[in-house]
């Protein structure tokens, strides 16, 4: 009865709902409580306990801990960057105010662990853009960047001066097959997939040779699972790690596709996006997070591709 549990905030988004499964998989349904400030109207996580919570309203988050006895939370609740550079003020409420409630209620002893995604998007022009190593220069040009730049320090401060065990990574584009994403940049590249198993043309918002860091979702899961049960006291980043698996532009990704489908067509229309696509890195260095916690990647592009298909195919 008196089990600990896991809280997910922003639950139903594209990588919580994936993310709220495979814990539930793991820890039993009773013990991951999902939530999210809308209505589960598709029903996506029925198999154990919904809340509706503002992420931002550190009362409502404080009554789900206590009642469910709450001692890990995933904050997946964020405004991605495209949406960010519409509503640059509404990105940064909800990107800080949510996350500094998860650590406030860290430091008061509510919550033990914390997960917190931060992004590429950190990065900004003046990082190298080949093999961008854990620690270079950040100087983030667009909105979101700045919100998750800010969030990393955050995240460092509480450890560092309160104790508080929040464990970040950096995540790149990710691609998945169970929810669509939205707002990103590199929302293309699973709008890519749903578009090619309809049989339907793709008009692309970035040129065919922007070049982006990318990894499906098993691996995206498999390394948010695994940073999460590693020793406190192997982890030494405490900002956010970097976190690779592979790279690749609009053109390559439609030419994997094309390989199942020959008579898929593309066109290339880009739009304010391209901005924000051309100030982050191509490739980034994970070694960090491979020596402290085991890190390894699974998926390359081609079996990318082939599991994107055979799901939405289903
Ligand atoms: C976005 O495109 O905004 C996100 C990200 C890279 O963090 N997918």
């Amino acid at each position: 009865m008196n089990q600990k549990k896991i809280l997910i905030l922003g639950a139903l988004g594209q990588i919580g709902s994936p993310l709220t499964q495979k814990l539930r998989q793991i820890y039993g349904n009773e013990l991951v409580i999902a939530s999210d400030i809308k209505h589960d109207k598709n029903n996506r996580l029925t198999d154990g306990p919904f809340e509706l919570i503002d992420a931002t309203n550190y009362q409502q988050i404080l009554n789900s801990i206590k009642r469910h006895n709450v001692d890990t939370v995933y904050l997946m609740a964020a405004m991605l960057s495209a949406t960010s550079e519409k509503h640059p003020e509404k990105a940064w409420n909800l990107n800080l105010s949510s996350l500094l409630n998860i650590l406030n209620l860290a430091k008061a002893g509510y919550v033990k662990t914390i997960f917190w995604p931060s992004s590429i998007a950190v990065f900004g022009p003046t990082t190298p853009k080949e093999n961008v190593p854990q620690q270079t220069l950040m100087e983030p040009t667009s909105v979101y960047g700045i919100s998750k730049a800010a969030g990393e320090d955050w995240c460092a401060y509480y450890h560092n001066n309160f104790g508080v065990d929040v464990r970040s990574l950096r995540y790149p584009g990710i691609i998945s097959w169970q929810s669509l994403p939205g707002g990103g940049t590199t929302d293309y590249a699973v709008d890519i997939f749903h578009k090619a198993v309809k049989g339907q043309p793709f008009s692309c918002f970035l040129e065919a040779r922007t070049k982006l860091p990318m990894m499906y979702i098993d691996d995206a899961l498999e390394a948010t699972i695994k940073i999460m049960n590693c020793a406190p006291k192997k982890l030494t980043v405490r900002t956010s790690y970097n976190l690779s698996a592979i790279s690749f532009t609009p053109e390559e990704i439609f030419n994997s596709i094309r390989s199942y489908y020959p008579l898929f067509s593309i066109e290339y229309h880009p739009d304010f996006r391209q901005s924000i696509a051309d100030s982050w890195p191509n490739s980034i260095n994970d070694f960090q997070a491979r020596k402290d916690w085991g890190w390894e990647p699974k998926f390359n592009l081609q079996e990318l591709t082939k599991a994107m298909i055979e799901h939405l195919k289903l």
